[in-house]
């Protein structure tokens, strides 16, 4: 079953606008998560990782299934929500649900959509989220993400984090540009952030990694979730990335991929995958002995590739 984070944050804050561009990496059909089944504002979204696509090439496999995680968007709280105002108690037991909180922060200006309190201070409207959530007794790990202008957004390129300065860490998107990117194709993205001066190859990130806002905000959420990965080869046919907590013991892996695996478990075949691909795939790592047997007690580490023995 996936993990939820739940999107938080005021009215007019970039909520929906950060789901939906979420939404178009929606995976159709996620185990136990048939699309059609989905209600309208959880989604399933994959979890980019380039190792995945790695065992694929060297495994010569087609098939990849990637790890998930869900977001839920959740409608703005505002002051006096624990009390009920604004519908506050029903958003509340939603955010109650979720495993972990992503709290957007409107950063950007725009006269015509209106800031409930009239002002853009990120501080306060922090301040004001969290202590809505603080008297409803709501803690649970909590990811901030800043929704800046495209303005800031070029302004800041690459070193991100310095020019603002803020009491706490945060990932910094412009939420209208990912929902806008994620209508485009790859070649079209790269041309139409090129149009606006933000250099494509460091778009969004302050931790120097090339990749986009938003795979920003769904590989930091993987982390606040405590998640980790390990990979299965299927048949020579499939290959999967399976979240599961960091700290997990193999039994739990086992059950994860399916029950049987977890009641019959013998014994377990491990290797990292960077390992795996240095060598060149599963059989010559069996060959040169790289492959480690593990039993029942053995705690999984994140990129181990598994083979499940059962009896
Ligand atoms: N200029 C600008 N407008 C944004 C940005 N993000 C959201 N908006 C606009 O702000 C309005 C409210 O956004 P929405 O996502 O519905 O906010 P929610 O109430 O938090 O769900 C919409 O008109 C969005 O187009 C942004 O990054 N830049
Ligand atoms: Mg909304």
């Amino acid at each position: 079953m996936s993990l939820s984070i739940g999107i938080v944050g005021l009215p007019n804050s970039g909520k929906s606008t950060l789901f939906n561009a979420l939404l178009k990496r929606q995976i159709a059909q996620v185990g136990e998560y048939p699309y059609t089944t989905i209600e309208p504002n959880v989604g399933v979204v994959e979890v980019p990782d380039e190792r995945l696509d790695k065992i694929a090439a060297v495994a010569n496999i087609n098939k990849k299934v990637p790890a998930s995680i869900k977001f839920i968007d959740i409608a703005g709280l505002i002051k006096g929500a624990h009390a009920g105002e604004g519908l506050g108690n029903q958003f509340l037991a939603h955010i109650r649900e979720a495993d972990a909180i992503l709290h957007i922060v409107r950063v950007f200006e725009n006269p015509s959509v209106l800031h409930p309190y009239q002002k853009i201070d990120p501080i306060i409207d922090v301040e004001t989220v969290n202590q809505e959530l603080e008297l409803a007794s709501i803690k649970k790990p909590t990811i901030y993400v800043l929704n800046v202008s495209e303005k800031d957004l070029k302004k800041a390129m690459p070193a991100g984090r310095q020019d603002f300065s803020l009491p706490f860490s945060f990932i910094k998107i412009c939420a209208k540009l990912e929902a806008e990117l994620s209508d485009l194709s790859e070649s079209e993205q790269e041309g139409y952030l090129r149009e606006l001066g933000v250099d494509p190859s460091a778009h969004s990130t302050n931790s120097g990694q090339a990749s986009s806002g938003l795979d920003q905000v769904i590989v930091e959420s993987y982390k606040l979730l405590n998640l980790i990965t390990f990979f299965t080869i299927v048949g020579g046919k499939q290959t999967q990335a399976w979240p599961i907590k960091n700290g997990a013991n193999i039994i739990d892996a086992a059950n994860l991929v399916h029950t049987d695996f977890a009641k019959h478990f013998i014994k377990a075949e491990v290797i990292l995958v960077g390992d795996l691909l240095s060598v060149g795939g599963w059989k010559n790592a069996k060959e040169e002995g790289k492959i480690r047997l593990e039993g029942r007690d053995y705690i999984v580490k994140d990129g181990d590739v598994i083979e499940f023995k059962i009896g």
